[in-house]
């Protein structure tokens, strides 16, 4: 039975999830929405968080209570979308309680990003600037799913085969801390601190080798070396970047399950050091790809002969931090659509907000910034 809880603040989805798997899940971890309030969070970051604050012991008791479980609690995850209400206001209250409740916790998120250009929500510039900050305030690391990176590899905009792709790349990262016998010291917790060395600079890009959503036509992929070429070919990267000549790498993990040896692994990233997708690194750490052997389950067939799962931490990251920035801007010189917030704050608080989350992300692109120099260290001091 999954530890999970899943949060709702509207019944649709979790019911669908039961009606599919009646007896998979733990009753006392699902929530589908507080009575008298059922419609969601209506797509305003302001709705989900009130919402969340005004019933957080409902959420904490939650949690508490499978904590309460745990031997050994390494960390918490949480799964959620930035654009609309629920995931962006009721998540970003949920990472404020968190860090309260459990401040010595590393937490992770696995975060949902919108398309840019074919926007579903037209509140998604104040929504997705605001949980922004929120990741970058109280988590520890943050995988990003780009909907759009992923729609363009899967030639499809469709949301399941989107979900596909998003779930592979969760199983491959989490085999590790999910088998621990399978890899000592590869639980989140420590995957994330070596990939973020410092603390504010935490987000991630993902990719996929080979793409599970793509027909099946039989693999050309086998070895470990081709796996990692393919990770790292920035077309493949499940977060829409422009190649700017001056991003870095910070660090990167590289998890390679199937019927390669460790030590091929190694070989193959040596001389892969000599490709020109191999990113460039910072100058300031190591800056280096970490690989992991994930040794394939017994009970699954495997979908290739090799797959892999790449997370990289890149400063080129902050351009897109720059785009949201840049739309969030767009929206509020004319004060665009702000009714839907203010049926839920009051303008004063809403504009307090927006401040303050757009001083935390432009300060954190100017970090990613300083650290594609060689002064990064003198700047951080
Ligand atoms: N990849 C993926 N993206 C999704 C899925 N469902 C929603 N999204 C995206 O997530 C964003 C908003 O999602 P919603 O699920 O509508 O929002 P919510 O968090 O439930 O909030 P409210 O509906 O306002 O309560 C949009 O950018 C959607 O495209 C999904 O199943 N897979
Ligand atoms: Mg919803």
């Amino acid at each position: 039975m999954p530890r999970a809880l899943f949060i709702d603040l509207e019944p649709n989805v979790i019911q669908q999830l039961t009606r599919d798997r009646p007896l998979l899940y733990n009753p006392d971890n699902l929530f589908d929405g507080i009575v008298g309030e059922m419609g969601g969070a209506g797509n305003v970051w302001a709705s989900g968080y009130n919402l969340g604050n005004e019933h957080s012991q409902i959420f904490m008791d939650m949690l508490s209570r499978e904590v309460g479980f745990a031997d050994n609690l390494s960390s918490l995850s949480m799964t959620h979308s930035i654009a609309g209400g629920t995931g962006s206001g009721l998540g970003s209250l949920l990472l404020e309680k968190i860090h309260d409740e459990f401040p010595k916790t590393p937490v992770h998120a696995f975060s949902v990003f919108p398309h840019r250009t074919a926007s579903d929500t037209i509140l998604q510039p104040y929504n997705s600037l605001l949980a922004l900050s929120h990741l970058t305030q109280y988590t520890d690391g943050v995988t990003v799913f780009d909907n759009e990176a992923i729609s363009e590899l899967n030639t499809s905009s469709d949301r399941r085969s989107n979900n596909v792709a998003i779930g592979h790349h969760m199983t491959l990262l989490t085999t590790p801390q999910r088998f621990p016998s399978w890899g000592p010291g590869a639980d989140m917790a420590s995957m994330f601190s070596l990939l973020a060395p410092m603390p504010r600079m935490h987000f991630m890009v993902p990719s996929l080798a080979p793409m599970p959503t793509l027909k099946p036509k039989g693999s050309r992929i086998t070895s470990a070396g081709m796996v990692l070429r393919h990770l790292l070919a920035p077309e493949n990267a499940l977060v829409a970047l422009q190649q700017e000549p001056t991003s870095r790498m910070i660090s990167a993990i590289a998890l390679i399950q199937g019927s390669s040896k460790p030590a091929e692994l190694a070989q193959a990233l040596t001389s892969i050091k000599l490709d020109k997708h191999c990113p460039i690194p910072v100058t300031w750490c190591p800056g280096t790809i970490i690989p992991y052997h994930v040794p394939a389950s017994p009970f699954v067939t495997p979908r290739a002969k090799t797959v892999g799962a790449l997370v990289t931490n890149t400063t080129g990251i902050r351009h897109l931090f720059g785009s949201f920035l840049n739309e969030h801007n767009k929206m509020i010189a004319t004060r665009a659509h702000l009714h839907h917030f203010t049926k839920h704050t009051s303008e004063e608080d809403a504009l307090a907000r927006f401040t303050e989350a757009k001083e935390t992300m432009t300060s954190l692109c100017k970090e990613y910034e300083a650290a594609e120099g060689d002064n990064y260290l003198s700047y951080m001091q």
